[in-house]
């Protein structure tokens, strides 16, 4: 599977699609939308989610497909190149025309894919592009969901994962040139000799009859080349991709027919190392600790629309706070993330969007009826096969990036269910067959604790997901203290691997206040954080903390949320409340004690 970023180069060019593109939802237009032009007044923004774009609970609440379309022209001196649409995602399934031609259909709402349109397109030429997305879950989907019919005859969709079903192109959309003998994939792999760092290299062509590559430091000095699709290149005296300190090489490599350079794509390596022994985490042979957050990519308006305001605005809250890293919860975001926290040091969770396979959890928080979660009629085989290729195409999105450190394949399933096993177990040898240099974690749900669940042992490192003194003991922060220390201490001894706290969090409205232990208020959720930091330092297989959440983020509607989830360390437009001083005090001295 190739997934490589468009990029401009020598021999590659790129072109931007994002803009206001013509919308409908699937009940306003005629069938067959992509034939002509779409019937509609409507723009939409792309990149961004569609739902908060408007003022109309049908476009919001739609379950369905919805119709994106513009003009685009080939630049005229494409002619004799492959030319290429590229969507960096359609949440949750896309299907593409070019005029009247079917060009690509992809299932999977956080993962990228491409057509060749060469044979449709003319160069210099315009053509009509219409992009149908659906944002419908099932049981076979990932993340799954139900749709309903209601008794109107209109359809509903409920889901298990805690945040708003924001659907559409929220990511960009590029049309690119690339030679017909080209590099269609690389994948690099890193290690240390001593002084010197070790890059493997393995490229995948289209059509060449020999491959060469060229490694350059951040000054742009070669300093190793090699002929030949594979091998590894020695880097004397390296200098290390460290947390909080990224330094990036960039690999060349060239695609070659007869002795000519017919293509050359350019990828960032950063050289470091990665090893679970006993229950430290070691980067680069030194224990390292997570400090930050699980995410979302959520704001106003743009729903789970990347935006590099928002981008560049997060990374520096997450620096003014002392965090190292954090999750990708509860899916991949987007590349450019990936990216900006390769330059600059973030260590990254990396998590497939397999959130909510949970059903029994609707009959606990969010009211609703109870079910074996892995059955026939539930989550079953074919869930598992779009799980697998979500997770296929993750490492093959993912996969070079000096960032991920650990890949998780799922956030709190049902693993004290009947199933759990059968259904995770090929899932993680999957995992390890396709990056066997990168450890694998799941993230475990409270109810399924060391004594109960079926799949930890599965796992190198194993993430837990606590809410004491939340969900249970709300309110009562020394109850909460004990069950947690003993619960974690419980984990430690029976699997002697590294625990990471990926979710601990407090519901917080900024604004609210006492100086009693009272759910909601900021001088809560600082005693609650502060609780599991006691905790933590207590128990030595903790290696992370990631607060639950980084920001307030939107959610489906429920008794227990009030506009969204509000475990937010700041407000869904990033202000700081008083939880983010604490933080801060600890997350600081932390990173300077390093
Ligand atoms: C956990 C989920 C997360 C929720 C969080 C919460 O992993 O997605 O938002 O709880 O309830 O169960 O706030």
């Amino acid at each position: 599977m190739t997934m490589l970023r468009p990029q401009a180069g020598p021999t590659r060019e790129l072109v931007n699609l994002d803009g206001l593109w013509r919308f409908a939802i699937d009940s306003a237009v005629a069938e067959s939308p992509w034939s002509g032009t779409l019937a509609t007044s409507l723009e939409a923004a792309v990149p961004a989610s569609y739902n908060d774009q408007f003022a109309d609970a049908a476009i919001r609440d739609h379950v369905g497909w919805v119709w994106y379309q513009r003009t685009v022209r080939v630049p005229r001196g494409w002619a004799g190149e492959r030319v290429f649409l590229r969507f960096d995602a359609a949440t949750h399934e896309g299907v593409v025309y070019v005029d009247d031609v079917k060009v690509a259909e992809h299932v999977g709402g956080y993962t990228p894919f491409e057509a060749d349109v060469t044979d449709v397109v003319a160069a210099g030429a315009e053509f009509r592009l219409t992009v149908g997305v659906s944002n419908e879950l099932t049981n076979i989907t990932i993340p799954p969901g139900v749709i309903t019919v209601t008794d109107e005859g209109g359809r509903t969709q409920d889901y298990l994962h805690d945040f708003f079903n924001y659907a559409g192109l929220a990511r960009s959309v590029w049309l690119y040139s690339a030679p017909a003998v080209r590099v269609s994939d690389i994948t690099v792999t890193t290690d240390v000799d001593g002084q010197a760092g070790l890059v493997g290299f393995d490229v995948e062509t289209t059509g060449a009859d020999a491959v060469s590559v060229a490694l350059r430091d951040a000054d742009g000095a070669v300093v190793a080349t090699a002929s030949g699709s594979s091998g590894v290149l020695r880097v004397e005296d390296v200098k290390l991709w460290q947390p909080g300190a990224a330094y990036l090489y960039t690999l060349s490599a060239q695609a070659l027919v007869d002795g000519e350079i017919s293509d050359e794509y350019s990828l960032p390596v950063g050289v470091r190392t990665i090893e679970v022994r006993g229950t430290e985490f070691l980067i680069n042979g030194a224990p390292f600790y997570f400090t930050g957050f699980g995410r979302h990519e959520d704001s106003a308006i743009r729903g789970k629309g990347h935006d590099n305001a928002y981008l560049v605005h997060d990374f520096q809250l997450m620096d003014w706070i002392g965090a190292n890293s954090f999750r990708t919860s509860h899916y991949p975001y987007a590349e450019e993330v990936m990216e900006f926290a390769d330059r600059h040091g973030i260590v990254v969770i990396d998590e497939v969007g397999a959130v909510g396979l949970n059903l029994s959890m609707g009959g606990g928080i969010f009211g609703g009826q109870r079910q074996q979660t892995f059955s026939p009629d539930t989550i079953n085989d074919r869930t598992r096969e779009t799980h697998a290729q979500a997770i296929r195409e993750l490492v093959a999105r993912d996969k070079n990036h000096p960032s991920v450190v650990l890949w998780s394949i799922t956030n709190e399933p049902a693993s004290n269910e009947e199933g759990a096993r059968e259904y995770f177990e090929p899932l993680v040898s999957l995992n390890r067959e396709l990056d066997p240099t990168r450890p694998v974690t799941f993230v475990n749900v409270m109810f399924s604790n060391f004594e109960v669940d079926r799949i930890a042992d599965l796992f190198d490192v194993i993430c837990l997901n606590r809410y004491y003194g939340w969900y249970v003991d709300s309110g009562d922060l020394r109850s909460a203290e004990r069950k947690l220390e003993a619960e974690l201490l419980g984990w430690q001894e029976k699997f002697a691997r590294p625990l990471i706290m990926t979710e601990y969090g407090a519901d917080t409205v900024a604004g609210y206040h006492s100086i009693y232990d009272v759910p909601f208020t900021e001088e809560y959720q600082t005693r609650f954080l502060e609780m599991y930091h006691r905790v933590h330092d207590r128990v030595p297989a903790i290696v992370g903390e990631q607060v639950w959440n980084f920001a307030d983020f939107q959610t489906k509607n429920g008794f227990a949320r009030v506009d969204g989830n509000k475990k937010g360390v700041f407000t869904r437009d990033r202000k700081p409340k008083a939880a983010a001083h604490a933080l801060r005090a600890r997350w600081t001295s932390l990173r300077d004690a390093d």
